[in-house]
């Protein structure tokens, strides 16, 4: 069977959920297109390096990317750094013809997600973005019902992104909260897998009216280290810096197809923990999911009779999409680490059968255009449509 070779690119909570993904995913999808082998794992230092491998399982560390990018040994680059170094990363990548995957969001703004498309088209690679909760089955399964029909036209669709990991003032300025590192706040972090389930569940969006806002203007500095989302204590008394992006935002939306909606997220809602979800009315039925009961689905057709309307759940398992390598019956749980295993079972089967694969850096580079156009539309108070932000990404 062939054997890919990772070269991974951090070793933070990405670095876990991937290695793990690699790890777990011939276990589920046997006979499996190709075994991916934990091959060299990058992280900032060569102490950093040596630990992440130890831990995360990869036989080789090193300190030095670049060279890592250029060992003809590995097959895949996949990048789990913070945004700022996505688009370097990834562009010599593609210049020495691996195939990548990167982490969300693609980049910090549509200008340098564009220079990442390019790279990957003119090298004839393998891209994708990792959206990695359009792949949980009952997401996939809301997919497949709008794709049969069974809702009818859809015309709205109300998407939530909403955490409290950084109520708290006290909450570390991580990298999260600078906008030369992460692009944007809530937006780029937790508000564009909103944007990929939005595309793809109803397509292509077209006009944004938005608002934004930071809640916390600054926090106390954090020097070094992982973001820790919130959970280093005893930063009272820590000098405080200046957070420069946005801690919500909320937009309508309005689609290519006629359908209209809303977006909403933020890392400061007390209370909520992963709380990503949406819901779907059609004109023959409607559809609800929320992440934090992943393996229903809420559904509600317009032709139940009459003495049993109202929504109902479908509990995912093997009759549903990817449940046949998954777990024998339904509701046995699905969690975050079986997202990743699924995505990285479709990235490495499209290496191996040299097939397509999406969400890819097309998907991420117009998430990235929606997303900008999001930040213009609250600067400016005004409705701005896409097209004319696709235009201007030159
Ligand atoms: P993290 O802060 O936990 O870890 C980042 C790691 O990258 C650290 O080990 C750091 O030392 C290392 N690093 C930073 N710059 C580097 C460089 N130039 N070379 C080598 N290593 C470097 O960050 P986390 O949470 O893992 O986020 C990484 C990426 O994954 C971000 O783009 C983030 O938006 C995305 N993410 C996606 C999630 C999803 O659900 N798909 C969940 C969490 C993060
Ligand atoms: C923090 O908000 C975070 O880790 C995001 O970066 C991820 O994309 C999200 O899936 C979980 O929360």
């Amino acid at each position: 069977m062939k054997k890919l070779n990772i070269g991974m690119i951090g070793g933070g909570f990405m670095g876990k959920a991937h290695a793990l993904a690699y790890a777990g995913m011939p276990m589920f999808f046997w006979p499996s297109p190709a075994i991916p082998h934990r091959h060299t794992l990058v992280d900032i230092t060569d102490e950093l390096a040596k630990d992440g491998a130890l831990r995360l399982g990869f036989e080789n560390y090193s300190s030095d990317w670049r060279a890592v990018v250029e060992n003809p040994d590995i097959d895949i680059i996949d990048i789990v750094t913070p945004n700022d170094s996505h688009a370097e990363i990834a562009i010599a990548a593609a210049k020495a013809g691996k195939h990548i995957i990167s982490e969300k969001p693609l980049a910090r703004d549509a200008k340098e997600a564009k220079t990442m498309l390019e790279a990957v088209r003119e090298a004839g690679v393998k891209h994708m973005v990792a959206f990695n909760y359009r792949r949980t089955p009952a997401v996939a399964l809301a997919k497949k019902y709008i794709e049969e029909g069974r809702i009818g036209r859809v015309l709205n669709f109300r998407g939530t992104y909403l955490q409290d990991w950084s109520a708290d003032p006290n909450s570390p300025l991580s990298w999260r909260f600078q906008k030369k590192i992460a692009g944007s706040g809530a937006l780029g972090d937790i508000g564009t897998h909103v944007i990929d389930f939005a595309r793809y569940l109803v397509g292509e969006i077209t006009d944004v009216n938005a608002l934004a806002r930071t809640w916390i203007p600054e926090r106390p500095v954090q020097t070094g280290g992982v973001d820790k989302l919130g959970t280093i204590k005893g930063s009272e008394g820590v000098p405080k810096s200046a957070v420069d992006v946005d801690d919500e935002f909320t937009t309508l939306v309005k689609f290519e197809n006629g359908a209209i909606g809303s977006i909403e997220a933020t890392r400061n809602a007390w209370g909520r923990n992963n709380f990503l979800t949406f819901e779907i009315h059609g004109d023959k039925g409607s559809i609800c999911f929320n992440y934090e009961r992943r393996d229903e689905l809420q559904v509600c057709f317009s032709d139940d009779p009459g003495d049993a309307k109202g929504f109902r759940t479908v509990y995912t398992g093997p009759a549903h999409p990817y449940g046949e390598s998954l777990w024998p019956i339904p509701a046995l749980g699905i969690g975050y680490g079986e997202t990743k295993i699924i995505e990285t079972y479709d990235f490495i089967k499209s290496i191996a059968e040299n097939t397509a694969v999406s969400p890819d850096f097309n998907d991420g580079f117009q998430i990235a255009v929606i997303s900008d156009a999001i930040l213009e539309s609250a600067e400016k108070g005004a409705w701005v449509n896409l097209q004319q932000n696709l235009v201007n990404v030159k």
